[in-house]
């Protein structure tokens, strides 16, 4: 399985028509699971110890889906992993 951030392109004849970028809201890493190194990353991100800087990894971090990277987002994947409870697909 490929991860958030990895580039679809298509193609008619050899000519790319279109390119697109996968998200996998959750899967912070880019390895297309979603886990305890997200979470990490989140956590991370959180206490300023290891800033999320690319657009995609900043993107798939807000689970949450209010324009920020905070402990709600780091709870929902935490819940997820846990099975407590699943991520909504958005
Ligand atoms: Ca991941």
């Amino acid at each position: 399985m490929r991860g958030s951030g990895t580039i679809v392109e298509v193609y008619r004849g050899d000519k790319c028509i279109q390119t697109y970028i996968c998200k996998l809201y959750g899967d912070v890493n880019g390895d297309g699971k979603i886990s305890v190194m997200d979470y990490v990353k989140i956590k991370n991100h959180i206490l300023k110890y290891k800033v999320l800087t690319d657009e995609i990894s900043c993107d798939v971090a807000d689970v949450s889906d209010d324009g920020k990277i905070s402990v709600m987002d780091y709870v929902k994947i935490k819940n997820d992993i846990l099975n407590v409870k699943k991520l909504e697909l958005r």
